[in-house]
């Protein structure tokens, strides 16, 4: 049996994709939309409570393209306060014009192919940013889950982990010749979910998820091992830009 890399994993991530019923929507009363606003926003600035509390993170996205129209992200310490977030937002008048077309659960993952210095990963305060993240800022995200390939002699699982361990050094050298133009976050979901990963990408120019996934292309660990599940992309909204999406 080949050896398991091992990993560290942090917060529960939920990311929930709702398509949006605007003839239900529009034909609502403008009081009646207003106050489901509100309501709205109460839960956003819950949600903001939490992440200023240290205590997870929250952000939300308009969808290009048919597959969704808005995208909430949430991480939470717990799958219990994960449930409690999207069981609220269900209970709620605005999702009473929504549907959760597509959603995917999984968790922070940290794995131990790239050597990191002798830290303890509990009090060390770099791979605990990373474990438990604010979610970045940035204006555009890509979404994908993935999978590592187990096919005949394409079986990531039977490589000895010297060699997963090099290709995923050069992963890593890809991703990393991008910093400061991505943030990357990859949450795994063996057991959790129908794919093995969910890959989270946060950048300001969305070429650059193109750039990036398309170089990583021709990278061993993708090209031989990646399989990919569908594209989602948005862009990032403020409680502001939520307001104004929801405005008919
Ligand atoms: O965690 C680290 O930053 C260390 C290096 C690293 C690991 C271990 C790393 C760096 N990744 C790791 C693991 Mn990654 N990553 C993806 C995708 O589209 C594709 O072809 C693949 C989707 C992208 C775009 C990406 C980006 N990575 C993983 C794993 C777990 C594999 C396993 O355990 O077998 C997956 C599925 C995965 C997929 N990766 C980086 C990036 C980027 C941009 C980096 C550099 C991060 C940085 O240094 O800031």
């Amino acid at each position: 049996m080949s050896e398991a890399v091992s990993t560290l994993e942090g917060w529960y991530a939920l990311h929930d994709f709702r398509q949006i019923d605007w003839t239900g929507w529009k034909s609502l009363a403008a009081d009646e939309r207003k106050s489901a606003i509100d309501e709205l926003l109460t839960q956003t600035s819950i949600w903001g409570q939490s992440e200023d509390d240290k205590q997870g993170s929250s952000a939300f996205y308009v969808i290009i393209g048919h597959k969704a129209d808005l995208l909430f992200v949430h991480l939470r310490p717990t799958l219990e306060e994960l449930s409690q977030v999207e069981t609220q937002f269900n209970k709620s008048k605005l999702a009473e014009f929504t549907s959760p077309d597509y959603s995917y659960l999984s968790v922070v993952e940290l794995s131990n192919y790239v050597s990191k210095p002798d830290v303890d990963p509990e009090t060390d305060p770099y791979i605990q940013g990373r474990l438990k993240p604010t979610l970045p800022k940035n204006k555009h995200v890509c979404f994908y889950p993935m999978n590592k390939k187990r096919e005949g002699n394409d079986n990531w699982y039977m490589l000895p982990m010297e060699e997963r361990r090099e290709m995923m050094r050069s992963h890593g050298m890809i991703g990393r010749s991008y910093a400061g133009r991505v943030t990357q976050l990859i949450t795994g979901s063996v057991g959790l979910d129908d794919w093995e990963w969910g890959v989270s990408l946060f950048s300001d120019d969305p070429l650059v998820f193109k750039k990036l996934v398309y170089e990583m292309r021709f990278d061993e660990a993708s090209a031989r091992f990646g399989e990919f599940g569908s594209f989602l992309v948005g862009n990032r909204l403020s409680e502001e830009d939520l307001i104004n999406y929801l405005t008919v």
